[in-house]
């Protein structure tokens, strides 16, 4: 087979860049190593920022988006004494962020891709990258037991941070930065009507706590838990008795349990490869990087890189004009490490590390107090929620 450009990674990020790269009839094939039904069953992000939801219209996707998602003027930060609402609208100078599911976002990319015929190959096994530092580079892969390979101009890494693409850079070139947190977080999913119609992002002396929905019917909710606790170890009663006692008394007793429908562990990490580019090889999302999902950044992250190659690959393509790629990875990095910058400094000032000494509890303590006292923090806070511009 040959094409343009070939996309490796069937999840959001790789599916949006493509669907934006046919558009400009710019000849395009996805590589995804699983089955589209395990992609779809995949439960993670739940915020979106204004220049995630504009690439989805850009790219002809947007219209469920706008119908089914909620839109949020604001997040309340709860602590010891209650409750304090961040004003994101006012604080951000008039954006919001909409509150819709991951899944649903890759369920539409999937139907329009569908749709406007866009090729997409599931169950891709052993797929390696060839040749990135020529003109001419190329993918092989297995499908259904037979060998494959696929000819093109560029290849974007696109799989995610277990996929082949950012390992097929060389040690002596990849430069990686890491931060390992010492605890995970317990998601729930439920179908009960969600205990605030506004996130609540919750610091409390036993942990941190975040209540998140994805409808008014259909609850998102996490604790913080010890990176060693399983999913077995956490009965539905056991969850929702451990949520209540990190949240202020008034919302506890307010908050409706059901049965889980959806329960399981992700670990917490900061990461980031420098460079996004090597040779003909472009990296974008997590492949490339890794917040810890405080400050709702990956999923949107994801999206200003695709933002970034998307612009680079149309005007080397319509106007054989390749800054825009020269300059990917340094732009797109700009951006990521801001974003880095404010998912951090969310997780260090929410969550109980079990190793702080009195004095940085107590810094902890005063960030979080600072934040709710101040109203240019609040605004700081606001501007980075809802995503830097690009
Ligand atoms: P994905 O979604 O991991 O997709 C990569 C795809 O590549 C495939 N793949 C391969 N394909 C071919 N060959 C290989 N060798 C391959 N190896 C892997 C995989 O099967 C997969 O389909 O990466 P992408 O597209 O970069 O998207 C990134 C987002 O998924 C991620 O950043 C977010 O989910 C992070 N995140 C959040 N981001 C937000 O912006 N807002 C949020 O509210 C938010 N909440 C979250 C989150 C992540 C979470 N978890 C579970 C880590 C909440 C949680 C709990
Ligand atoms: C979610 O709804 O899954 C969610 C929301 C906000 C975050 C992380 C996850 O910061």
């Amino acid at each position: 087979m040959k094409t343009q450009v070939c996309i490796i990674g069937g999840g959001p990020a790789g599916l949006l860049l493509s669907q934006l790269l046919h558009g400009k009839d710019i000849d395009n094939i996805v590589l995804e190593k699983h089955t589209r039904d395990y992609v779809l069953a995949r439960i993670r992000a739940g915020v979106l920022e204004r220049g995630f939801a504009k690439l989805m219209h850009e790219a002809g996707c947007g219209d469920r988006l706008d119908r089914e998602g909620e839109v949020h003027e604001g997040v309340s930060i709860a602590h010891d004494k209650g409750l304090t609402r961040i004003d994101l609208f006012k604080g951000s100078g008039g954006s919001t962020v909409i509150v819709y599911g991951q899944t649903e976002v890759t369920r539409d990319l999937y139907e329009a891709r569908e749709k406007m015929g866009g090729v997409v190959i599931h169950e891709a096994a052993d797929v390696a990258l060839h040749d990135l530092k020529s003109d001419a580079p190329y993918v092989t892969y297995v499908k259904d037991g037979k060998a494959e390979r696929v000819d093109c101009e560029f290849v974007v890494g696109a799989d995610g941070f277990h996929g082949i693409s950012r390992k097929s850079i060389p040690a002596d070139v990849l430069r990686e930065y890491e931060r390992v947190y010492p605890f995970g977080w317990l998601g729930v999913l439920s179908e009960t009507k969600p205990v605030s119609h506004e996130l609540i992002y919750s610091g409390n002396e036993r942990g941190f706590a975040l209540c998140s929905l994805r409808s008014q019917v259909l609850s998102r909710y996490y604790i913080q838990v010890p990176l060693e606790d399983k999913v077995d170890d956490w009965s539905d009663e056991a969850f929702w008795e451990e949520l209540k006692r990190r949240l202020p008394p008034d919302v506890g007793v307010r908050m409706q349990t059901g049965p889980s429908i959806e329960k399981s562990i992700a670990p917490l990490r900061s990461y980031i490869a420098e460079p996004m580019q090597y040779g003909r090889l472009f990296l974008a999302g997590d492949a490339a990087h890794i917040f810890p999902p405080t400050g709702a950044k990956g999923l949107n992250s994801a999206a200003s890189d695709v933002h970034y190659l998307y612009h680079g690959l149309v005007d080397h393509y319509r106007k054989g004009d390749d800054k825009g790629l020269e300059s990917y990875s340094q732009k797109a990095l700009a951006r990521v490490w801001k974003a880095q910058r404010f998912s951090w400094s969310m997780t260090m000032m929410l969550h109980r590390f079990p190793a702080y000494t009195p004095y940085e509890r107590k810094l902890q303590k005063t960030e979080l107090e600072y934040l709710i006292s101040s109203e240019r923090a609040q605004q700081a806070f606001a501007e980075n929620y809802v995503g830097l511009p690009y």
